[in-house]
């Protein structure tokens, strides 16, 4: 049977999604079948999702999303980690509309510039703390962190020291898809698929306490010693050879895993004494999600490099970016050309959808909200409602982001011999009861939209909680 698209009849939805006034042109079953027939998903295994077929997404207004079959879902995760001013937000598409019709497309390459991103330049130049007053745009966190990787090598090579060439990163840290990406983050489970690596890149151990800690340490003093393996990796390799370290403020995709308060004041100051750029990734920690602009305020750190996307663009479109602090700026600027550019570097249509959100962001005091108000009262329900469940063990977390640890005995740490399982029972049952609650491993990820109100937290809280309480019916604990 052939899928063509123009061989398939329209036919109205059995149940149309009411509530959301969707355009919907095929039934579920047609849009299950075409997308199996003809669309490879990222991160999946394709062979038993097409089996069980995919939820159709179709709309989506404020926090909730609908499915194909009118089903209203919140969503705790804003998307990817992204959607941070919500769907629907009229002004982004109506800055993509006017961009579009005045301008939809010119490169900066040779000569040229052009009003958007000079705008969003000046605006970003603003948000981010004072040494951060030039930003280089691509199309994503991967191409982000790509682009970090070459900045880094040229600063090195304006100093002199080109044999500052190897890259410190951390397991269990997420940095993208590309190869660059890919190799610079520390997931197994993507290295074993990659044959071909980045040259240079090594990893250290994740502060991830709960998982990880041994013995009696203190969250402070195992943060220290998480840190000090940045210490020990330089010395091993040599500081002369050793270009630059990077790190999430806390880790998205690797589980929200927040590091204890020590480590990030000792990561900095092993940077600064062996001359090694230290690199935020700030892909789903910048623009507000810890309540501050920029993760790394929260942790009180001070990066030379910044990578940038996601809640850049609220997810409405794609871009991306890397902030350089002034002193490696300077370095790029004085020295020549660097050799580093995309088509879409500063793409006019989603440099004006940047910042016509970044001044909803800014204008609707979303930020601040999210530090004196929704983020303070989403923690505080987190951890009345769960701090005494008897399969959490640890609820991490600071505005509007969250890990909730699944534990088999919280007190002890003890984690469930098939985490990885158990997260995915509690996922299923997130997915049934319409929220979108991510599972990494055996940790549960909450990051909603960072317009969320109290009354839609509470909804998330108690839809978690009763997933939450499934879970562990299920396992048969009580
Ligand atoms: N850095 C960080 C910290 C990220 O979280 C990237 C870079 C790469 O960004 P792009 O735009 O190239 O995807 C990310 C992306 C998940 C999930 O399942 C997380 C991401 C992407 C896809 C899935 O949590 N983070």
């Amino acid at each position: 049977m052939s899928y063509r698209t123009e061989e398939v009849a329209y036919v109205q939805p059995a149940q149309p999604a009411a509530a959301a006034q969707v355009s919907q042109q095929r039934s579920t079953a047609e849009y299950r079948a075409l997308d199996a027939a003809h669309h490879i998903h990222p991160f999946s295994d394709m062979g038993s999702l097409n089996k069980a077929g995919s939820r159709v997404i179709v709309k989506a207004k404020g926090v909730y999303l609908w499915d194909s079959e009118g089903n209203q879902i919140i969503d705790g995760m804003a998307g990817l980690w992204c959607v941070n001013v919500g769907y629907g937000r009229k002004e982004l598409a109506e800055a993509a509309y006017r961009q579009m019709m005045e301008l939809p497309y010119y490169n900066t390459f040779f000569k040229t510039t052009h009003p958007p991103v000079i705008e969003l330049s000046a605006l970003l130049a603003e948000l981010a703390p004072a040494p951060f007053n030039h930003f280089f745009y691509c199309n994503s966190g991967s191409e982000g962190n790509d682009t970090v990787l070459r900045i880094v090598h040229q600063y090195w090579a304006t100093q002199g020291k080109q044999a500052k060439k190897v890259v410190i990163s951390r397991k269990n840290g997420y940095h993208g898809s590309t190869i660059a990406g890919g190799t610079l983050g520390g997931m197994g489970y993507m290295h074993e698929q990659m044959p071909s690596k980045v040259e240079n890149i090594v990893h250290i151990d994740q502060p991830y306490y709960f998982g990880e800690a041994e013995g009696n340490l203190t969250p402070e003093e195992f943060g220290l010693a998480r840190a000090q393996q940045l210490e020990a990796k330089i010395l091993e390799i040599g500081a002369e050879n050793v270009a630059a370290f990077i790190g999430e403020p806390f880790q998205g995709a690797g589980g929200v895993i927040f590091p204890p308060s020590t480590y990030w004041p000792e990561i900095q100051r092993i940077c600064r004494k062996y001359d090694i750029l230290l690199v935020a990734d700030e892909v789903i920690g910048g623009f507000g999600r810890t309540g501050e602009w920029f993760a790394h305020q929260h942790f009180e750190f001070e990066p030379d490099l910044i990578t940038l996307a996601k809640g850049l663009t609220s997810g409405y479109i794609p871009m991306g970016a890397v902030g350089l602090h002034d002193r490696v700026a300077k370095a790029i600027i004085e020295n020549g050309d660097f050799n580093h550019g995309l088509t879409y570097s500063g793409h006019p249509v989603a440099a004006a959808v940047a910042v016509a959100n970044l001044k909803l962001l800014r204008d609707e005091k979303i930020v601040e909200r999210v530090k004196t108000d929704t983020g303070p009262y989403f923690q505080k329900k987190l951890r009345e409602t769960f701090a005494n469940h008897p399969i959490i063990g640890d609820i991490a977390g600071v505005g509007l982001v969250a890990g909730l640890q699944l534990a088999q005995e919280p007190k002890t740490r003890k984690r469930f011999a098939n985490g990885g399982d158990v997260g995915t029972i509690c996922r299923d049952f997130c997915f049934n009861g319409n929220l979108i609650m991510r599972a990494t491993g055996d940790r549960m990820l909450l990051s909603p939209p960072l317009v969320i109100t109290k009354q839609e937290i509470d909804e998330i809280v108690s839809k978690a909680k009763k997933a939450i309480d499934a879970t562990a019916q299920q396992l048969g604990i009580s």
